[in-house]
C-alpha cells in the first residue's frame, strides 16, 4: 500500500519525535542507579592489594566484558606473513620515514591481509608510536600520493567519494583535519594507522573479516559470546603490536592505542585485552567506550544494538533497555587497563556520546589507579571546557562537535610527554 506522501510524512515526523523523547538529554531525567564498585567483587569481597586486584577481581571483570559485551577471540591467530610493500626515507619534506606494511594471516583455508601505513619521525630512534585506526582509508588521512588505496569493503558514501563499496583516490586527503602528523612527528613520535574495514568490515554481514577465519566446521555466525566487530578491531590493533615488536625502529614497549568514536570502542578493548600497550586515548568513544551505560544519556545500550548488530556479541543485547542488570560498566573496562596511562577525551556538543558519563567513568575507574600509586581523576565536579586533567588517567572536554582535533592532538602529545618519555 503507498501512503499518500502528507501521511508518510506525518508519520516519519511522529516517529522521530517519539525516538527523541526515548533520547535522555536531561540530566534531571537520568535514572538513579548504583555504581559497581571496581575494587569489590562480585562476591562481595573488597579488594584491598593489587594482587587481589591481578589475580582476582580484574580476571572477573575481565571475563565479564569478554563473554556479555565485546565477545571473545576464539584463537590467538599470529601473523602468517608481512610484507613491506612500500617505503621511503624522504616523506613528510624529508622529517620522516614512511612504510607500508602488509600483514597476512592464514586459516581453515581463508587469507586475510590489512596494511599499516606508518610515519616514523628521521630524528628519533627506537620511537613511541600512537596507533588507531582510520575510518575511510589511509590515503584519507594525508595529501601524501604514495600512500595506497585500500581495496577492502568501505560503506558508500557521497562525501567520501565511495562508490560500488570502493574507496576512490578523489578522498584522499579528506581527513587530514583529524590526523596532526606534523605535530606528531614534530614532537618525536610515530604513526601507525590501518583502515578499519581492512580487518573487519563495518556491516552486519560476519561472511567475512577476520572472524570467518576463525570458525569451527559448518560456523557461519560467532557465537553469543564470541566476537564482533569490536573485538575484531582490537584484535587488529594487538596484531598490529606483534609486527611493531618485530620492527627495530619501533619501541613497543611505548605504543598507544588510540581510537575515535567506534574506533576509540576498539582502541579502550585493546588496552584492557592486550598489557603489551603502554597507553590508551579514547576520543568521545561514547556508549559502549567510555560512556556509562547505566545513565542512559544520549546514546543507549538498545540502540546502538539495535544500529549496529554487529558490533558486540549476541549476548549483549540481553541488556537492550535492561543496563541495570548489567553486573559492570565501562568504567570497569577503564579499571582494567590500570596502572597504564590512559585519556579520555569528551566533545562539548557530542552529546550522543554524553561527557558526563565518559568523565564519570574516567573519575569512577580512579580507585584502581590509586591502588597503583597513580594519580587518577582526583575532582569530582567536569572540568569546564578546554581545560584538561593531564594525570595518569587524563580527562578533557572540548569546545565543538564529534570529531578529532588539533586541540585533542596538542594535549595527547603533552600528555604522553609526561607518562611515555
Ligand atoms: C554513531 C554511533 C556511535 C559512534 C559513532 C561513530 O553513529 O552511534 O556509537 O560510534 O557512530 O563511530 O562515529
Amino acid at each position: 500500500m503507498k501512503l499518500p506522501v502528507h501521511l508518510t510524512l506525518l508519520l516519519f515526523l511522529f516517529s522521530m519525535s517519539f525516538s527523541k523523547a526515548q533520547t535522555i538529554y536531561n540530566e534531571s531525567e537520568v535514572p538513579s542507579f548504583e555504581v559497581p564498585d571496581p575494587l569489590v567483587t562480585f562476591k562481595g569481597k573488597t579488594i584491598g592489594t593489587i594482587g587481589d586486584w591481578e589475580n582476582v577481581r580484574r580476571p572477573e571483570l575481565h571475563t565479564y566484558f569478554e563473554t556479555k559485551v565485546y565477545g571473545k577471540i576464539p584463537k590467538n591467530l599470529k601473523i602468517d606473513s608481512y610484507k613491506i610493500l612500500e617505503q621511503e626515507d624522504n616523506a613528510l619534506n624529508g622529517k620522516a620515514n614512511r612504510r607500508q606494511v602488509e600483514l597476512t594471516f592464514k586459516h581453515n583455508d581463508k587469507v586475510l591481509s590489512f596494511t599499516i601505513l606508518l610515519y616514523l619521525p628521521k630524528k628519533v630512534e627506537n620511537t613511541a608510536v600512537f596507533l588507531g585506526y582510520n575510518f575511510y582509508g589511509n590515503h584519507t588521512i594525508t595529501e601524501d600520493e604514495s600512500v595506497l588505496i585500500s581495496t577492502a569493503w568501505a560503506d558508500n558514501n557521497e562525501g567520501f567519494d565511495i562508490v560500488n563499496n570502493t574507496l576512490t583516490a578523489a578522498s584522499r586527503g579528506k581527513r587530514t583535519h583529524r590526523w596532526a602528523i606534523e605535530k606528531i612527528i614534530d614532537a618525536g613520535y610515530g604513526l601507525a594507522t590501518i583502515y578499519y574495514g581492512e580487518v573487519d568490515p563495518d556491516k552486519d554481514d560476519f561472511s567475512d573479516g577476520i572472524q570467518s577465519l576463525l570458525y569451527s566446521k559448518n560456523q557461519k555466525h560467532p557465537k553469543a559470546d564470541e566476537w564482533g566487530s569490536i573485538s575484531a578491531w582490537a584484535w587488529g590493533l594487538s596484531k598490529a603490536m606483534d609486527y611493531f615488536e618485530k620492527d627495530p625502529e619501533i619501541d613497543a614497549a611505548r605504543v598507544i592505542a588510540f581510537g575515535h568514536s567506534r574506533l576509540g570502542k576498539a582502541a579502550l578493548w585493546a588496552g584492557a585485552n592486550d598489557k603489551r600497550f603502554a597507553g590508551v586515548i579514547s576520543n568521545n568513544s561514547g556508549c559502549g567506550g567510555a560512556a556509562l551505560s547505566k545513565r542512559k544519556f544520549g546514546e543507549t545500550i538498545g540502540v546502538i544494538n539495535e544500529r549496529f548488530p554487529h558490533w558486540f556479541c549476541t549476548n549483549f543485547k540481553e541488556f537492550n533497555n535492561k543496563e541495570e542488570t548489567l553486573a559492570v560498566d565501562q568504567h570497569q573496562l577503564l579499571a582494567l587497563i590500570a596502572p597504564r596511562p590512559l585519556y579520555i577525551a569528551s566533545a562539548e556538543e557530542d552529546r550522543w556520546a554524553d561527557p558526563k558519563g565518559e568523565f564519570l567513568s574516567a573519575l569512577y575507574a580512579s580507585s584502581v589507579y590509586e591502588l597503583y600509586g597513580k594519580k587518577g581523576i582526583n575532582i569530582m565536579d567536569m572540568p569546564v571546557v578546554n581545560s584538561p586533567i593531564l594525570n595518569t588517567v587524563a580527562y578533557h572536554i572540548r569546545t565543538g562537535k564529534h570529531d578529532v582535533t588539533d586541540y585533542d592532538w596538542e594535549q595527547y602529545i603533552k600528555w604522553a610527554d609526561t607518562f611515555l618519555r
